[in-house]
């Protein structure tokens, strides 16, 4: 299913993750059928600001997955194909019970919920999502976490029979990332399964992907098959990628720069033609939760 924008901006978002790849990369995303996606938008007025929230379409429409092609479109035309049932989760590391879990003996013990979250991609565009999922707290509570663990480590599928991008080394496959044991406890940090109080579509990390709401969109981590409590901080994949430009914190942060461009404010997506940006909120708008995760911490140097 192609998803085609109506109403397209000409302007070009602000320069995409892969921007940094070298040359050769760039070629190879390219013969992959990638290329800079024209901005999407919706003619709709928009009242409110800041928690409407974004379309079906925009949503399922204008993603990042780059397993599926490096394009904003190549999700929703290339994710359909990838088998998400059975679907198991791998769970080990410093845990009392590790094992391999069906997504569906652990949905028997969770609750879900809906959450209506801010995501804040470090391109500097933006949507507002209403997931459905349970808190990651209840899973890890589930598999008991050991004593002198610290973080927690992600990782997504790697199938690449079903995943046209991973044929190209645009990342270190499969894409992996990290939170720290706090982070990943935190009420607000959940496991989403879908959207919209549907399935979550292929294209948005199918069928089981983490959201915490607070960081860059690349920390969200789509189709989850690993989880490991460790006591060391975990590869991430963008933050081994460039390090410089991708902290493993990587909280949102208006006053934090990358270092190709200014993180002060953010597009959402969907405003309209002739919108303004809107200023980017501290912690992406969940200061009060979160800022104390990161009490005396030089936000600055761990970005
Ligand atoms: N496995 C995997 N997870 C991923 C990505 C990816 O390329 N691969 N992209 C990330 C980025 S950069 C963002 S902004 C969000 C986008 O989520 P969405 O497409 O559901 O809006 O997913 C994140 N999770
Ligand atoms: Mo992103």
């Amino acid at each position: 299913m192609a998803f085609r924008w109506k109403n397209d901006l000409t302007r070009a978002d602000t320069t995409p993750e892969w921007a940094f790849l070298n040359r050769r990369q760039v070629i190879a995303a390219a013969a992959a059928g990638a290329g800079l996606a024209a901005l999407g938008g919706t003619a709709r007025a928009t009242a409110d600001p800041d928690l409407t929230p974004n379309s079906w379409e925009e949503i399922t429409g204008y993603c990042n997955y780059y397993e599926f092609g490096t394009g904003k479109e190549d999700p929703a035309a290339n994710a359909g194909v990838m088998t998400t049932a059975p679907w198991q989760i791998r769970i080990d590391g410093m845990v009392e019970r590790p094992g391999t879990y069906d997504l569906s003996e652990i949905l028997a013990e969770m609750t879900l919920e809906e959450r209506l979250y801010r995501l804040r991609c470090v391109e500097a565009w933006s949507m507002v999502v209403p997931w459905s999922g349970f808190e990651l707290a209840d899973l890890l509570d589930m598999v008991g976490v050991q004593d002198g663990a610290r973080f927690v480590a992600f990782e997504t599928l790697y199938r690449p029979e079903e995943m046209p991008g991973t044929r190209y080394l645009v990342l270190d496959w499969p894409y992996r990332e990290g939170l720290r044991l706090d982070e990943a406890r935190h009420p607000l940090t959940i496991m989403a399964t879908g959207l919209y109080g549907k399935p979550l579509p292929n294209q948005n990390g199918a069928p089981i992907r983490l959201v915490v709401p607070w960081k860059y969109g690349f920390k969200s981590i789509k189709s989850v098959v690993r989880i490991t409590l460790t006591d060391e901080e975990p590869y991430a994949t963008w933050n081994q990628t460039n390090a410089r430009e991708y902290g493993f914190y990587s909280n949102v942060n208006p006053e934090v720069d990358h270092p190709r461009w200014s993180q002060a404010s953010e597009r959402r997506i969907g405003s309209g033609l002739f919108s303004r940006r809107q200023p980017t909120l501290m912690f992406n708008g969940y200061a009060d939760e979160v800022a104390p995760l990161y009490a005396g911490m030089d936000l600055a140097k761990h970005f």
